[in-house]
């Protein structure tokens, strides 16, 4: 639960808390969602500074060129960005649990399926943001892009992509498909996703959710939504778990 703010605009950093990573987020980004289950999969010290996007604090740029979260700053103030940046260094620097596979290829295969993953964020993105006119087509595009990992997931016979437990493809997949239910509530029944033709990817998404990696980050799709009807409304409630 969040128990500081989103600093916005005239604020200053809070100093760094030795022996831990900082990181830089916003409560409701899949892309910082990606970087924090790294860091709780891996057990890595870390605190969470929270950051406005609407009006950034004026020290985000130095932190991150791109003035964007999610952004890490290590003990020695040198930062990082990107979520799969981050989250590639974190898995080579902290050898503990591994979450890519050692063999090289089937490490590059799972960088691939993280690579072709980008093709659904921006349909679900377009489903979210682009209002009605289109929502179906691209609802049925995001669809059509998942049936590879469910597709995936037979091929490996496992319930993770990373095996018996989840790895670095289950982690960075997962932001959004927490958030998949958020377009039945907000838009209607239609976008359920069916259930005949994706029973793996369901079957993995309820495994995923008692990962205590997952637990970590978590959020129920009630409060997804309400985030995400504030966005439309053009006014992020960066702050509503803090308020409610
Ligand atoms: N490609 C980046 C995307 C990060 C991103 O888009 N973050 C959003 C929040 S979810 C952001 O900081 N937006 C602020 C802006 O674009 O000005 C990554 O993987 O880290």
């Amino acid at each position: 639960m969040t128990t500081t703010k989103h600093l916005s605009t005239g604020s200053v950093p809070p100093p760094p808390v030795p022996g831990k990573i900082r990181l830089y987020s916003m409560r409701f980004c899949p892309y910082v969602q990606r970087v924090q289950l790294v860091l709780d999969a891996k057990q890595i010290p870390y605190d969470i500074v929270y950051v406005n996007l609407t009006h950034k604090p004026d020290w985000l740029i130095e932190k991150n060129p791109l003035n964007k979260v999610p952004c890490i700053e290590l003990e020695t103030g040198e930062t990082l960005y990107e979520s799969l940046i981050i989250a590639d260094y974190l898995d080579d620097a902290y050898p503990q649990n591994k979450l890519y596979p050692s063999n090289p290829l089937a490490k590059a295969k799972d960088k691939l399926l993280i690579y072709r993953f980008n093709a659904v964020i921006t349909t679900i993105y377009k489903v979210f943001y682009l209002g009605p006119t289109l929502e179906q087509d691209m609802f049925n595009e995001a669809l059509n892009g998942l049936e590879l990992f469910d597709q995936e997931l037979a091929k490996r016979g496992t319930p993770f992509f990373g095996g018996s437990k989840p790895g670095m493809l289950d982690f960075m997949i997962w932001p959004w498909c927490e958030r998949a239910d958020v377009i039945r509530i907000i838009r209607g029944e239609q976008f359920v996703i069916p259930r005949e033709r994706f029973l793996r990817l369901l079957e993995w998404r309820n495994a995923m959710k008692e990962d205590p990696a997952v637990h970590g980050s978590f959020l129920d799709v009630e409060a997804h939504a309400k985030y995400i009807r504030s966005r439309i409304a053009g006014t992020p409630q960066y702050d509503l778990i803090i308020n409610s």
